[in-house]
C-alpha cells in the first residue's frame, strides 16, 4: 500500500530542462508534509487524506512520478539518470553514504596510516589530507574514504570533479573494487603520481590474483594540482571509457568486469609505484573532491532499480541490471541484526515488505530501517579473544572485536583453525555476524561453551562464500562462541575484518 509518492529523479538529457511531469510534482509537493502509516494504524495529519486519495489515483496510473531536472550531461550523447552522489555540501562527512578508514592498510609498501583526523568538509569540498605525521607506526598520515557496504553498482556513468595533490610520494586515486571483496577485479578512474602532476593514469584491473592482469594508458593535460577537473568513467557491458574534463581519453572493451563495484577516494603515501616522498615533497598535501556523481544510462523499455540501505540489504526477484517494461519484481528489505524496517523512501515512498511492483520506470528507492528497541545488543566487542594461530604478529586476534572493518585478523595456511571470544559471562547468543576478507573459511562450525574446553555446535556451514554473513542462531548459550574452521576457501590463513556476536 503506497500512500506517498514523490519526486526525486534527475534526468540528463543533452542540458535541457525537461518538465513532463509537472502535475504529478505539484501532487507529490502537497504531499511532502503527509506522513501516515495504515500498517500501524497511525495517522500524523488526516488533512492529508485528500492527497492520499490523488495519490492512490495517481499511483493507479503509474508506479512512480518524478520531478525531472536536467543536468549537464556527462557524456553530451546518452540520456543519464542521477542515482546516487555527493555534492559535499554539509559540515560533516555522511556516514551513510561513506566509510572512513582508520587503519595502516598493509598494500602496496605505502607508508601512511589513514586516519579520519585527516578527511572532513571544507567549501564544498571533500578534503582528503594528507601529513608528515607520526600515527599508527607509520611516518605519514592520510585520508581514505570508500562506499564498501554502504553503495555498489553495476555499470554507468561515474563522474568525480577534484583538485589533485601533488609531489614525489603522493598517490591520489579515484577507483573501484568488487562489491565481493575478491581482487582483482578493480577500475582505476583516476591515479596520479604526484611527481607528475600532469599524467592522469586509467587502468582496468582482472583476473584472480596472482594470475591478475592489467590493461590502461595515460592522459597528458594541464597541472592536475592546480586547478579543479572532472574525471569520468563510462562503463556498460563489454564497454569502459575513461573521460578527463568530458574528453574520452581512453577505453577498451576487453575484459570488462559485469559485476557490482565500491567506491574508493584516497591519497596514498609512497609505495611501489611512486616511491617514497623526499626533500621536495611539501607537506600537508590536500586532495579536494567538489563532487562524486554516479549516473545510470536511460533506457525507457529497460529501467533499472537502484536501491540504497544502511543497517540493512535489498533484495530483488528477479534480479536483474535492467528489467523490460511491464516486469513484475519483488523488493525485500531486510533488516540487519538489531534492526527493523521502517520504510521505504525515494521514487516510491511506503510501509510494505516485501513489496511487489510493476516496472515501468526507473525506480531509485532507500530502505529506511530503525533500531530495535527489543533486538539483541553487541556483547563482544573488546572482549578478550584467543586464536589458534596468527599469519603474523600485526594479524592479531583482537583485530576481530575491535569495531574497525579496515583491521582483521589472519591465521596461518593450514586447517584446522580456530578463533573464540570470552564474553566474560554467560549470554543467550541469538546472532552473529561474520566479515570475512576475501580469504575467507568455506566449511567451518560455529560452537558456543561454558569453559572453553568442552564446546557445543550450533550452526556448521558446509560450503561458505564468504562476505558479510548474518547468522541467526537458536537455543545458544555460553560464556565463550568460537569459529571452528576445518577448510579453507583459498591458499591463504582464515581471514575476518570482524565477528560481531549478539545476545542479551
Ligand atoms: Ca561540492
Ligand atoms: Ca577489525
Amino acid at each position: 500500500m503506497y500512500l506517498r509518492v514523490t519526486v526525486e529523479t534527475y534526468v540528463l538529457k543533452k542540458g535541457r530542462f525537461q518538465n513532463g511531469a509537472a502535475f504529478f510534482y505539484g501532487l507529490a509537493f502537497s504531499f511532502k508534509s503527509a506522513s501516515i502509516k495504515i500498517r500501524n494504524m497511525k495517522v500524523k495529519n488526516w488533512n492529508s487524506l485528500f492527497f492520499i486519495s490523488c495519490a492512490i489515483l495517481s499511483f493507479s496510473l503509474d508506479n512512480v512520478y518524478s520531478q525531472e531536472t536536467i543536468v549537464e550531461d556527462p557524456t553530451g550523447i546518452e540520456e543519464w539518470v542521477l542515482v546516487w552522489s555527493d555534492e559535499f555540501d554539509g559540515k560533516e562527512v555522511d556516514t551513510t553514504k561513506w566509510r572512513i578508514e582508520d587503519a595502516a592498510l598493509i598494500k602496496n609498501n605505502e607508508l601512511q596510516y589513514y586516519t579520519p583526523e585527516d578527511v572532513y568538509l571544507e567549501n564544498g569540498n571533500l578534503v582528503l589530507r594528507s601529513r608528515k605525521k607520526s600515527m599508527g607506526g607509520r611516518d605519514y598520515t592520510s585520508g581514505l574514504v570508500e562506499t564498501k557496504g554502504l553503495y555498489t553498482q553495476t555499470y554507468g556513468f561515474f563522474e568525480i570533479r577534484a583538485k589533485l595533490p601533488k609531489g614525489k610520494g603522493i598517490w591520489p586515486a579515484h577507483w573501484m573494487m568488487n562489491a565481493v571483496g575478491t581482487w582483482p577485479p578493480e577500475i582505476d578512474i583516476m591515479e596520479l603520481i604526484g611527481h607528475e602532476p600532469n599524467k592522469v593514469h586509467m587502468t582496468n584491473h582482472w583476473g584472480l590474483h596472482p594470475d591478475n592482469r592489467m590493461e590502461g594508458s595515460h592522459f597528458t593535460g594541464p597541472d592536475f594540482s592546480e586547478d579543479f577537473h572532472t574525471f569520468g568513467l563510462q562503463w556498460e557491458k563489454g564497454l569502459l571509457r575513461w573521460f578527463v574534463d568530458g574528453e574520452e581519453r581512453y577505453s577498451t572493451t576487453e575484459n570488462v568486469h559485469d559485476v557490482p563495484f565500491y567506491l574508493i577516494l584516497n591519497t596514498a603515501v609512497g609505495g611501489n609505484w611512486p616511491g617514497k616522498p623526499n626533500a621536495t615533497t611539501e607537506f600537508p598535501q590536500y586532495h579536494y573532491i567538489d563532487y562524486v556523481r554516479v549516473f545510470k544510462k536511460n533506457i525507457p523499455e529497460k529501467p533499472f532499480i537502484i536501491a540504497s540501505a544502511d543497517n540493512g540489504k535489498v533484495y530483488f526477484d528477479p534480479d536483474k541490471e535492467r528489467y523490460d517494461k511491464g516486469d513484475d519484481v519483488t523488493i525485500t528489505a531486510v533488516p540487519d541484526i538489531g534492526y527493523i524496517f521502517d520504510s521505504w523512501a525515494g521514487n516510491m515512498e511506503g510501509f510494505d515488505n516485501p513489496l511487489t511492483i510493476k516496472m515501468n520506470k526507473n525506480l531509485i528507492l532507500k530502505a529506511l530501517f530503525e533500531k530495535d528497541p527489543d533486538g539483541p545488543v553487541l556483547i563482544s566487542q573488546g572482549k578478550k579473544v584467543v586464536a589458534s594461530s596468527l599469519e603474523s604478529p600485526e594479524l592479531q586476534a583482537s583485530n576481530v572485536v575491535d569495531g574497525n572493518l579496515g583491521t582483521r585478523w589472519s591465521s596461518k595456511f593450514s586447517d584446522p583453525q580456530w578463533i573464540y571470544i570470552d564474553l566474560e559471562e554467560e549470554y543467550t547468543i541469538e546472532a552473529v555476524k561474520l566479515y570475512w576478507e576475501a580469504a575467507h573459511g568455506r566449511r567451518y562450525e560455529i560452537q558456543v561453551s561454558n569453559d572453553a574446553i568442552d564446546w557445543t555446535t550450533v550452526e556448521t556451514f558446509n560450503d561458505n562464500v564468504g562476505q558479510i554473513k548474518d547468522i541467526w542462531l537458536e537455543n545458544a548459550a555460553g560464556r565463550y562462541i568460537r569459529l571452528m574452521g576445518s577448510e579453507r576457501a583459498t591458499q591463504w590463513g582464515y581471514s575476518l575484518f570482524e565477528i560481531e556476536v549478539f545476545g542479551k
